[in-house]
């Protein structure tokens, strides 16, 4: 018998060793939901995470082919929160002042989803191109004037851009790239496409927030890869740019705006190195942060069954807020499916009707929260105020709202 363990899995950016740390269990595509059981395809992917030891980035160890995860049912739609809505005009707006003084400046994003950014940069008058495979982008109902290519932003993709419409002086981003397990491909694309003066500004979610308040529903196929300021450094390096500014946003539970420029163009802000050593600091780069990580998601899983079976077993009522992205990983690590969650509550039209991947609990549009439930478990945590607002007649009748991170907590319950 040969006993020589399999190699270490590499990093899909430098080649170096991953370590494995995080393991959560079989995942279905968390934007695949059934109109009925027997429309799920049965396709689940092992959920595991590792840290590369020579450039830090943290990744997924299986790839899913994007065409299985985006483009023509792709559900989400930014617009969904208004809070994100103005986030994104607040962002256009300092995107559009600072391409002011150039002469007819041209702007890329990639994964303009339903044009929530672009809406600002075409009212602005600013020649652009949004760059996504979705329907959202296909819509006819995206904003007037928003123009986009429905296809993935690749190497080739980007040439093609360049060619047709010249060369971009800022390629913008959110919540994408991170999606994108060939981000070599990327790379070269933005090399491509960018002026020799252009700048990428790329906003994700943060890797420290996501470590600290041990956000581990952040993890999910779509986001292959978790960045911090060590591992987009190292990614910039690697391909002829440099790091030159971070700025902490409080987007999506805490994110970071990456402004990336070419070699030797711009000064690196003194927030690069500050950052840097604070993630030292942090341990993420340290396999160890993440085992430790693990056995807090694993007191979590146990702590919010443990929870919804006791309320089950009391007949109180729970229902789900918001079938996100995210509720995939809670639903399907946890195992928790309708005996123990009736249905969840979401203004997406496109995921009404239709069951959650894995664990099929059934989708109903936000009018199905009245009458209200005794408990509502939030799915959408990032967006707690937004809603919290909204449903406010839920908690003036005596609702109770659940969350499960950083720890599983009940509002208005003794701790
Ligand atoms: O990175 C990603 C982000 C930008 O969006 C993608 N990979 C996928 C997606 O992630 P998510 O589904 O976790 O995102 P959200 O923004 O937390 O999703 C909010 C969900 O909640 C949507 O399905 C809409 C719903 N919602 C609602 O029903 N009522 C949201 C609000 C604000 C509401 O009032
Ligand atoms: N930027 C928006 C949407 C994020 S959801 C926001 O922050 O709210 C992720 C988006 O990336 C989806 O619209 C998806 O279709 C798109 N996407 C995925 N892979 C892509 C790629 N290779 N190129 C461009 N867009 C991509
Ligand atoms: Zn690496």
């Amino acid at each position: 018998m040969d006993a020589t363990p399999p190699p270490p899995p590499s990093c899909r950016i430098c080649a170096g060793e991953v370590t494995e740390c995080l393991d959560l269990g079989p995942q279905p595509v968390s934007s695949g939901y059934p109109r009925e059981p027997e429309e799920d395809s049965g396709y689940r992917f092992r959920l595991a995470v590792g840290v590369c030891s020579s450039c830090g980035m943290v990744q997924q160890l299986e790839e899913i082919p994007p065409t299985r995860m985006f483009g023509g049912s792709y559900p989400f739609r930014t617009s969904t929160s208004r809070h994100m809505e103005a986030h994104f005009r607040d962002t256009a707006d300092r995107l559009v002042r600072g391409l002011r003084g150039q002469r007819d400046p041209f702007l890329v994003e990639i994964g303009s989803n339903d044009g929530s950014l672009l809406r600002t940069v075409a009212e602005a008058g600013i020649r652009h191109l949004g760059v996504d495979p979705s329907s959202a982008a296909a819509s006819p109902d995206r904003p007037a004037g928003v123009r986009v290519l429905v296809d993935f932003f690749h190497e080739e993709t980007a040439k093609a851009v360049r060619d047709e419409h010249g060369e971009a002086d800022l390629v913008y981003s959110a919540n994408t790239v991170s999606h994108i397990s060939d981000l070599g491909s990327v790379m070269r694309g933005l090399d491509a496409v960018l002026g020799r003066d252009g700048l990428f500004v790329c906003e994700d979610r943060y890797l420290a927030d996501i470590v600290r308040n041990t956000y581990f529903d952040q993890i999910y196929d779509e986001h292959f890869y978790l960045f911090s300021v060590r591992s987009v450094q190292a990614l910039a390096e690697r391909f002829g740019f440099t790091l030159v500014d971070a700025e902490h946003l409080g987007v999506h539970g805490g994110s970071l705006r990456y402004t990336i420029a070419r070699r030797g163009t711009r000064e690196v802000s003194p927030v690069i190195p500050a950052l840097l050593a604070e993630e030292h600091a942090l341990g993420l780069g340290d396999p160890s942060t993440y085992l430790r990580f693990g056995d807090r998601v694993r007191g979590i899983r146990d702590g919010l069954v443990g929870l919804l079976r006791e309320l089950a077993g009391q007949g109180a009522s729970v229902v789900g807020y918001a079938a996100t992205a995210k509720s995939a990983t809670v639903l399907n690590y946890c195992g928790i499916g309708p005996e123990l969650l009736p249905f969840i509550c979401d203004s997406t039209p496109e995921k009404q009707g239709r069951l959650s991947p894995g664990t099929l609990v059934p989708i109903r549009s936000p009018e199905a929260f009245r009458p209200y439930p005794d408990y509502a478990l939030l799915f959408a945590w990032n967006h707690a105020e937004e809603i919290m607002a909204k449903e406010s007649g839920f908690t003036e009748a005596g609702g109770r709202w659940i969350t499960y991170v950083p720890e599983v907590r009940v509002t208005g319950a003794r701790s």
